[in-house]
């Protein structure tokens, strides 16, 4: 996709720093942290939604990654992954990324 922002990440047009790199994953630090930790989790094919996922294996393979980078942050006391699905769910970039944050008390229910 020419103008997906985080296929552009992949691609390395964009200086973004990578925490974590495999064949399928790529993973750096969200531009507008939430929380102390705040990490984007992201398949490298573009896909664009949850919705548009085929093989669930790369689902468990993002969350291994995340619960490995957050024993990693020593995010002990506890940790959220979220994945924002389309625009009543708050998604605003439409490529499949999963968000990691952690290091302050989370509240409940997100808005
Ligand atoms: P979502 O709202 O779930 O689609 O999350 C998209 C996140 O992507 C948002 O928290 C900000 C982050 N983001 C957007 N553009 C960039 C960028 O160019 N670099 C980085 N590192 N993060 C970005």
């Amino acid at each position: 996709m020419d103008d997906c922002i985080f296929c552009k990440i992949r691609d390395g047009e964009m200086d973004t720093e990578f925490i974590y790199e495999d064949d399928q994953l790529m993973v750096f630090a969200d531009i507008n942290a939430q929380a102390p930790v705040h990490l984007l989790v992201v398949p490298k094919e573009h896909i664009p939604s949850i919705l548009d996922v085929e093989d669930y294996n790369l689902v468990g393979r993002v969350h291994q990654v995340a619960v490995e980078l957050a024993e990693e942050r020593e995010l002990e006391d506890g940790f959220r992954i979220v994945n924002n699905c389309g625009p009543e769910g708050g998604q605003t970039v439409n490529h499949l990324h999963f968000h990691l944050l952690g290091g302050r008390q989370l509240q409940w229910p997100p808005g």
